[in-house]
Order: C-alpha cells, then sequence, then structure tokens
C-alpha cells in the first residue's frame, strides 16, 4: 500500500469513528449535537488521527482501539478550535472553509460544543471494549494532561497574553510546545500506547520525533498564515501580522523560517531511525507537514 492509499483509508475509518462516537441530532438537545457534527464533520486534515495511526502500527495496536483514541483527539482538537476562534479569543468567521460555530449558531452554543466535545472524548477512549482497561487509563491520563494548564490551554493563556508583545525566539517554542505542540505529541503517544506496552526508550524517540513535527506544524502555519489566501486555507489568512502576533516569520523572517522547516523535518526522520521500515509512515507524515511549504 502507498501513502495515499493508507491515508485514505485511515481517513475513511476517522470518519467512520466520528461518525459512530458523535451523539446523532436525533438526541436532544438536538441543536447542540447538530452544531457538534457542523464543527467536527465534513473538514480539517485530520493530522492529529494519522499521526495517531501511524505510531499505533509501531506497536501493533488494533485498528478499534486506534478509532476509539484517533476520534478522541479529533474532537479534543475542534473543541479547541471552536473555543479559540470566539469573539473572546481570536475572533474569526472563517474555519474549514465553513462560518464558524458562533458565527453559524451564537457564542453560547460554541461554548457548549467545545465543552461537550472534550467530554466526548473522554466518552470515546473510556467506551466498551475498543482498548484495554489499563489503556483507557493510560490514554485518558496522556490526553488530560496534554489539554491542561501545563498543555493546550497553557499555551493559549501565554498565547492571549503575548498579543502585542515582542517574544523571544525560545519563549515562543515555549508557547508553541503547550498550545499546538503537546496534542501533537500525545497524538503519537496515544497511538503508541494502544498497541503493546512501549518501553522507555520507544517512548523518548517517539516524543523527539513529536517534538520535531510539533514545532515543524506550526512553522508551517506561520508561513502559510503570512504567504497563503483565506480560500486556500479554508481561515483567514494574514491575521498573524493584523492581530500583531509573534510569529516565526515576524521573529526570524520568511527564509529561515522555511529552512527552520526543513531542519525539523530532518531532526524527525533522524529520531525515527531506531525503528526502520516500521516507522514509513510516520516518516511520510513529517513530510507531509512540511512539504506544504518546501
Ligand atoms: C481554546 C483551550 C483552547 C486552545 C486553543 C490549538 C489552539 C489552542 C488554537 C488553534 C489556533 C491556531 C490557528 C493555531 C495554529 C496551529 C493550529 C493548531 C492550526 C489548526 O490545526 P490544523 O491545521 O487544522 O490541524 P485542521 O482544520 O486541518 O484540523
Amino acid at each position: 500500500m502507498n501513502f495515499e492509499q493508507w491515508m485514505r483509508s485511515v481517513l475513511e475509518r476517522v470518519e467512520k469513528a466520528l461518525e459512530h462516537y458523535l451523539p446523532p441530532e436525533s438526541i436532544a438537545p438536538a441543536r447542540l449535537h447538530e452544531a457538534m457534527r457542523y464543527a467536527v464533520l465534513g473538514g480539517g486534515k485530520r493530522v492529529r488521527p494519522l499521526l495517531c495511526h501511524a505510531a499505533g502500527e509501531l506497536t501493533g495496536a488494533r485498528a478499534e482501539s486506534l478509532e476509539a483514541a484517533a476520534a478522541a483527539l479529533e474532537m479534543v482538537h475542534v473543541y479547541s478550535l471552536v473555543h479559540d476562534d470566539m469573539p473572546c479569543m481570536d475572533d474569526d468567521d472563517l474555519r474549514r472553509g465553513k462560518p464558524t460555530v458562533h458565527v453559524k449558531y451564537d457564542d453560547a452554543m460554541a461554548l457548549l460544543v467545545g465543552d461537550a466535545l472534550q467530554s466526548q472524548a473522554f466518552v470515546a477512549l473510556t467506551e466498551g471494549a475498543a482498548l484495554a482497561p489499563a489503556q483507557q487509563a493510560a490514554l485518558t491520563r496522556e490526553l488530560a494532561l496534554a489539554i491542561g494548564s501545563i498543555g493546550m490551554a497553557g499555551g493559549q493563556a501565554i498565547d492571549l497574553a503575548s498579543v502585542g508583545k515582542k517574544l523571544t525566539r525560545e519563549e515562543l517554542e515555549t508557547m508553541h510546545r503547550m498550545k499546538t505542540g503537546a496534542l501533537l505529541r500525545a497524538s503519537v503517544r496515544m497511538g503508541a500506547l494502544a498497541g503493546e506496552t512501549p518501553d522507555a526508550q520507544t517512548l523518548r524517540a517517539l516524543d523527539a520525533y513529536a517534538a520535531a513535527v510539533g514545532l515543524a506544524f506550526q512553522v508551517v502555519d506561520d508561513i502559510l498564515d503570512a504567504t497563503s489566501d483565506s480560500a486556500t486555507l479554508g481561515k483567514t489568512a494574514g491575521k498573524d501580522a493584523k492581530d500583531d502576533k509573534p510569529t516565526y516569520v515576524s521573529i526570524i523572517g520568511l527564509d529561515a523560517s522555511r529552512a527552520l522547516a526543513v531542519q525539523l523535518r530532518s531532526d524527525a526522520h533522524a529520531a525515527l531511525e531506531p525503528f526502520g521500515t516500521r516507522a514509513q509512515r510516520l516518516a511520510e507524515l513529517a513530510d507531509l507537514v512540511v512539504n506544504r511549504v518546501s
């Protein structure tokens, strides 16, 4: 199976799993369930589910286990996007090529969609027998730590406080490691933990891979925000500069940002060396992230 075929088959499984774990609109409260489904289904690159599946292949995880973990990761990710787009945060009206949830519905509904998606993620992790009880506990802890105050929510707090400020490159990196890196790292770790329990060395190598890919993802996001257009991105382009937000492009410039993304792709590949061809999909995903701008 080549990479494109692999991606297609994983994406198909991800959509089915999301459909399975999202409450149907036929159940009350219908409007909340409709809005959750509007936010999650039919859009997005599904980077976190893809990382989760690729890492799970390393440890022989069952498809059913990976489907639950990947659905949880995507629901949490969408929750963060819905809240991030609200007027009290980034105030955006376009996401995945569609009106954002607070624009299509209202602010209260956007808050509730985010809240409910976060809860639903933990339902997915702990429902049925997709994951063994020890794995449920391990994955629940990974996800909870990644999205709390020392992870995604903490990174978002630093981000909001940094508007209009000059950050050093190190401070910018810390913010991104928490805001987007922590969930990407959890995607890789949760995939691996859904299979045969990985040893400490394996987890260390996967952490190094995830750190490089996570940062590359952010550098690429900054480059695209500065160089692409809203129609291509499906979200408002040029927003970082307009909002006076520190980015890799504003701190080190466009050419150095491109060079950094390429360097991080090499770092990601180097971290996978101990796994040989077993990590082929993870390596290809690092290429996919960076090749958008190189
Ligand atoms: C509200 C607690 C809370 C956190 C929000 C992740 C985040 C923190 C905000 C997202 C804002 C943003 C645009 C960050 C830049 C990088 C990023 C995460 C982009 C969106 O992720 P993609 O590119 O989006 O994977 P798709 O739509 O493809 O899933």
